[in-house]
C-alpha cells in the first residue's frame, strides 16, 4: 500500500538517486491542495450509499435480464453481493484518492477480481457499466455539480476548482473498469 510520498521515495530509489526537485514540487502541490483532496474524499464517502445504490439500480433498469431468472443479480443473495461489491469498489477508489496513489486499489481490490467474476459468472459488462455510473456520480459530487433529478445533495464547501481531483478519481474508476473488462 503506497501513498504519494512513498511512491516518490520508491521511484527515486529505483534509479539510485536522491529525491529530486521535480519530485518535491509535485509533493508540495499534493500538500497545498490537501484540503481540496479531503473534501473530495468526503464528497464520495458521505454520498456512498446513494452513489452505489443508484448505479446498481441503473444497470437493472438498463438491462432487465439482470433481475430475471439466471440474471447476474437474480435472488436477494446475488443482489446483496452486487451492492456490497459496488460499495467495496467505491471504498477502495476513495482510499486511492486520499493517498494520491492507486496501489491500494490495485493490490487489495482489483487483484484477481476479473478471475473471480468470470469463475462465478458475474457479467463483466454490467459490472463495468455499474462502475461507470458510479464514476459519473462520484465525479459530480467531487465538483459539487451534481444536478440529477431527485434530491440534490450539494455539499456546503468552499468553492474552488476540483477538476483535477475529479479527473484523478475518474482515472481510478477507469482502472477498475479496464481491470474487470
Ligand atoms: C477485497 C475486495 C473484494 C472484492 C472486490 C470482492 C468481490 C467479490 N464479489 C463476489 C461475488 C459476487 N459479486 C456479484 C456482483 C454483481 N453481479 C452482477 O450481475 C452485477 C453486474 C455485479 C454488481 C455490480 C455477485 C452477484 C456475486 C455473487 C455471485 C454468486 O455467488 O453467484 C465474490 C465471491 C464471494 C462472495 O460472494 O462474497 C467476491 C470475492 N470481495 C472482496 O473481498
Amino acid at each position: 500500500m503506497l501513498d504519494a510520498f512513498s511512491r516518490q521515495a520508491i521511484s527515486a530509489d529505483s534509479s539510485g538517486s536522491f529525491i529530486g526537485e521535480g519530485q518535491l514540487s509535485s509533493l508540495r502541490a499534493f500538500i497545498s491542495e490537501g484540503n481540496k483532496r479531503l473534501d473530495a474524499v468526503n464528497a464520495i464517502t458521505s454520498n456512498a450509499s446513494c452513489v452505489v445504490s443508484d448505479a446498481i439500480a441503473g444497470i437493472c433498469c438498463e438491462n432487465t435480464g439482470l433481475t430475471s431468472p439466471n440474471g447476474g443479480v437474480y435472488t436477494n443473495r446475488k443482489m446483496a453481493a452486487c451492492l456490497r461489491d459496488g460499495e467495496i469498489i467505491l471504498r477502495y477508489v476513495s482510499y486511492a484518492l486520499l493517498a494520491g496513489d492507486a496501489s491500494v486499489l490495485q493490490d487489495r481490490c482489483l487483484n484477481g477480481l476479473k478471475e473471480t467474476y468470470s469463475a462465478l459468472g458475474v457479467p463483466a459488462g454490467s459490472a463495468g457499466r455499474a462502475v461507470a455510473i458510479m464514476k459519473a456520480s462520484a465525479c459530480a459530487h467531487i465538483t459539487n455539480t451534481n444536478n440529477f433529478t431527485g434530491p440534490k445533495r450539494k455539499m456546503s464547501v468552499t468553492q474552488g476548482d476540483c477538476n483535477s481531483l475529479s479527473s484523478e478519481a475518474a482515472s481510478y474508476f477507469d482502472m477498475v473498469i479496464s481491470s474487470i473488462s
